[in-house]
């Protein structure tokens, strides 16, 4: 893996700070394990052909192998991981690139305001580019110091420790700069655009 793994991870477990003092939102519960939550089966991918892209409104549109994108800088954290459908994992360690670095890399357009992540699996998700910058949001490939497992979302999957999980594409190939928004998978099919887990934004309370 990375030399980051062994480094001591900055912890982001602090979110909540901003919205009280429960480290675990409303109506969620705690577990131990981690449950694999997919709509599908986990596909399968080559790691010969696999590219990571970023295209849409950017300078420059990127298509990286899984060995170019593992030698972009990386980070390690520990951050919570909160499923709409009830259950949060705390302290979770992940390591990966932060969108930011992917977004800088990319030289995103000033008039780009959305991002719709874009699956191997055909799930996409969207979240307004503000909320993408911030430093929690990984495109991770490790975790617990090993490579994130394929149900996980192995090669790569996105980490949105401020939002509901499903903001967090596994399997993810593609990066998608938009000025306009598209909603993703689960946005069109009435779970929320805003999916703030401490606010309880579990469906779209414009479109129930
Ligand atoms: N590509 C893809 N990403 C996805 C999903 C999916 O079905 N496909 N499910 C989402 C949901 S609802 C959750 S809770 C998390 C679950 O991640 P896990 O299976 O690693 O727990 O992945 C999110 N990302
Ligand atoms: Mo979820």
């Amino acid at each position: 893996m990375t030399d980051s793994g062994t480094d001591v991870p900055e912890d982001l477990t602090d979110r909540y700070r901003e919205y009280g003092d429960e480290r675990l939102p409303p109506g969620q519960r705690e577990t131990d394990e981690f449950p694999v939550l997919s709509k599908g089966s986990t596909p399968s991918w080559d790691p010969e052909s696999f590219a990571f892209e970023a295209w849409g409104a950017v300078d420059e549109p990127l298509s990286l192998s899984l060995g170019e994108f593992r030698d972009l800088p990386a980070v390690t954290q520990r951050q919570d991981f909160h499923c709409v459908t009830g259950w949060s994992k705390l302290g979770c360690e992940f390591t990966g690139v932060p969108f930011a670095t992917v977004a800088e890399r990319a030289g995103v357009d000033e008039a780009a305001e959305h991002v719709l992540f874009h699956a191997l699996d055909g799930y996409t998700t969207d979240l307004p580019l503000s909320e993408c910058t911030e430093p929690g949001v990984l495109f991770a490939y490790g975790y617990d110091g090993d490579d994130l497992p394929a149900d996980h979302g192995g090669p790569i999957r996105v980490v949105t420790p401020h939002k509901y999980a499903y903001k967090g594409a596994k399997w993810v190939a593609g990066v998608e700069f938009r000025t306009d928004r598209e909603r993703g998978y689960w946005e069109k099919r009435g779970y929320s655009d805003t999916a703030n887990p401490w606010n309880e934004e579990r469906y779209g309370s414009d479109r129930l």
